[in-house]
């Protein structure tokens, strides 16, 4: 297993902390369960930008959970913001992702829990309670769907064709017309068969790696709810990379990931970015 101080790059992860990662997953995933249809105070950190008493209740869970069994890892956090490591592992946290969705009790929102280690994403799991589902990932070790104790491998779909495609992605539709710097999206959009915006970007990357969609794409950059789509993705026979194709790091201003067929012709179409 990798240690936190190690510089080594991992070529698989450790099946032991994978069941942690798994476990922390599930548990911020009940504590979401339990508050469904009752999320509490719903503040706007800015506009349009949600946050509930849940967010905080799972962070904490979370965070006091990683903070017992490894002080001394790295944690970075959406709600509590924190560090990345160089060398060591670090701990990439959405205690609640689709909070507009968990807000008004859609059943799409999940817990986001991967862990870096020198610099590469080693584990993921997203739990998305409401659905039954836990999705998850470890290096090396294939992508996996949890549902009622039974585990299902997972992997992308076999679409070769973007007018065949199911597009997903979370965009603002406020300037989507006339924004420019939004155009080559709506170029994507327009070539593909059906556009699917879900309203979490958890459960979008495990959907891809699951083979309900067959191209996602993020621009923001919010590592958090980015880094378990890199991973379940390309363990699942997909293609992750940051908007331009090259590869996805936690700085990166976006995300496109594909079932790998989809991936040159999706990037030929973002070409003029
Ligand atoms: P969140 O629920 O954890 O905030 C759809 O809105 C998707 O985009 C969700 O996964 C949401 O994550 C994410 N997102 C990230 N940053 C956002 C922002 N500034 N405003 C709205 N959604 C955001
Ligand atoms: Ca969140």
């Amino acid at each position: 297993m990798s240690t936190s101080s190690s510089p080594r790059e991992p070529a698989e992860g450790s099946p032991e902390l994978h069941d942690f990662v798994c476990d922390l997953a599930r548990s911020a995933g009940e504590v979401q369960l339990s508050r469904y249809e009752d999320p509490g105070e719903i503040r706007e950190k800015t506009p349009k930008d949600l946050v509930t008493e849940v967010d905080y209740l799972c962070e904490e869970l979370l965070i006091s959970r990683i903070r017992e069994r490894y002080p001394e890892d790295s944690i970075l956090s959406e709600e509590r913001g924190g560090s990345i490591s160089g060398n060591g592992r670090t701990w990439f946290l959405d205690p609640l992702d689709g909070t507009a969705n968990f807000s008004r009790a859609t059943p799409l929102f999940c817990a986001c829990v991967s862990v870096a280690e020198a610099g590469r994403i080693t584990h993921a799991a997203v739990s998305a309670p409401r659905l039954g589902d836990l999705y998850h990932a470890r290096l090396g070790g294939g992508a996996h769907r949890e549902t009622d104790g039974r585990s299902y491998p997972l992997r992308v779909s076999g679409t070769e064709r973007l007018e065949d495609a199911f597009t997903a992605a979370d965009l603002t539709f406020i300037g989507l017309g006339s924004d420019p710097a939004k155009a080559p999206f709506r170029e994507v959009f327009g070539s593909s068969w059906q556009l699917r915006s879900l309203g979490s970007a958890g459960v979008r990357g495990a959907w891809l790696a699951a083979g309900y969609l067959d191209v996602s794409i993020g621009t923001r950059n919010t590592a958090w709810d980015y880094a378990p789509t890199v991973l379940l993705v390309s363990e699942a026979g997909g293609e992750a990379t940051d908007l331009s194709g090259e590869p996805w790091t936690p700085e990166s201003d976006g995300l496109l990931a594909t079932n790998s067929l989809l991936h040159a012709e999706v990037l030929e179409v973002l070409g003029g970015r």
